[in-house]
């Protein structure tokens, strides 16, 4: 009897034993199983366009940010500069039920109805670049990009202090304004930081019209303000495709750009500082100064997704830090609003 209790027992630890190593071999054939099989996000990323080098730079690095290699499904939407198309990237992508959107809006109205439905869906939206103007803004987890209101007043500020430096009295400066797209974010902060520098300092305006940030636009709005006005001696352009296209009507028409304005130079000033052309005209002081705009938010997005992934709350609003470019070497820091930025010398 003892022999037979011996040997149930020795059979049954025998069994538990077998059954301990068989799940020991399932569980980890299990656990190689996900981190290999290691589940994709989904993001559908809606771009507003092509328009400049700025937005192929941008596009790029969200491009390689958010790849299979880096556990993406990415599902790309352009929106040919229409808001419509935009609309319709982002039903698209609730409708297959994306991990997430990515949205570069065109312009800042008109977002509140998709942005309740993607909210209803319960997916996250990042916004990036520009802004939305939206009553409830839950309708968004978090937003990147750049102050543009500040490199406006950066620019503004260094405009001012150079003229003033060349004893140009403020009346004396006569200042031709290329906008950019109408009811962005770029556009709006970029021309509030000049159109409070020129009611401040009292510089003469002469005309403001938008070339939608292209070459194309930029210069046909230069050749008509050169047809309109003979005393233009600063144009300021909201992105550097604008400024090559101004360039090219300037040059056109005989005239010279550069910051010599006393010897009737017509000085050109811009944005981004990503389009090697313009960095070259930088150098060679036919554009003389640039208000960087950094387009490489791909790994930001990434890090914001990883960090909502993580069950963590990314800060609504996230800035970029940002520089000016100069070849004039005179003005090494402008300031606004009691703070100090460094121009960064490029020669
Ligand atoms: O400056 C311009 C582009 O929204 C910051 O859009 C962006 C602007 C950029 O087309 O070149």
């Amino acid at each position: 009897m003892k022999k037979t209790v011996n040997l149930t027992a020795i059979l049954l630890l025998l069994a538990t034993l077998l059954v301990a190593c068989r799940s020991t071999a399932v569980s980890s054939q299990s656990s190689s199983e996900s981190t290999e099989g290691k589940k994709t996000i989904t993001v559908g990323f809606s771009q507003l366009g092509a328009e400049s080098d700025w937005r192929s730079t941008n596009t790029e690095s969200m491009l390689t940010a958010l790849s299979e290699e880096n556990g993406y499904t990415l599902i790309y939407k352009n929106g040919q500069q229409k808001q419509a198309n935009q609309i319709t990237a982002l039903r698209m992508f609730i409708q297959q039920d994306v991990d997430y959107i990515v949205l570069a809006p065109e312009t800042e109205t008109g977002w509140d109805f998709v942005l309740q439905e993607a909210k209803d869906a319960g997916i996250p939206v990042i916004i990036v670049d520009r802004r939305v103007d939206v009553t409830d803004r839950s309708l968004y987890t978090c937003w990147v990009g750049s102050d543009f209101e500040l490199e406006g007043q950066k620019m503004a500020a260094w405009i001012h202090d150079y003229t003033t430096m060349q004893n140009i009295a403020p009346e004396d400066i006569h200042i031709v304004h290329i906008q950019g797209t109408l009811g962005s974010t770029a556009q709006l902060g970029r021309t509030r930081g000049l159109t409070n520098a020129v009611r401040e300092y009292g510089w003469d305006l002469l005309a403001q019209e938008s070339g939608d940030f292209t070459e194309v636009r930029g210069k046909e709005v230069m050749a008509e303000f050169l047809r309109q006005y003979d005393n233009i001696n600063i144009v300021y352009c909201e992105n550097d495709n604008e400024a090559i296209g101004a360039i090219e009507a300037i040059e056109a028409a005989g005239k010279k750009v550069g910051s010599n304005i006393a010897a009737g130079e017509i000085m050109v000033v811009s944005f981004d500082g990503i389009n090697e052309k313009a960095m070259d005209y930088l150098k060679e002081g036919k554009i003389s100064c640039i208000a960087e705009c950094n387009p490489l938010h791909g790994p930001r997005v990434q890090d914001l997704i990883e960090m909502i992934e993580a069950g963590e709350t990314p800060a609504k609003y996230n800035y970029v830090n940002e520089t000016l470019f100069s070849s004039v070497s005179e003005i090494k820091q402008v300031t606004v609003d009691g703070k100090s930025y460094e121009v960064t010398l490029v020669n």
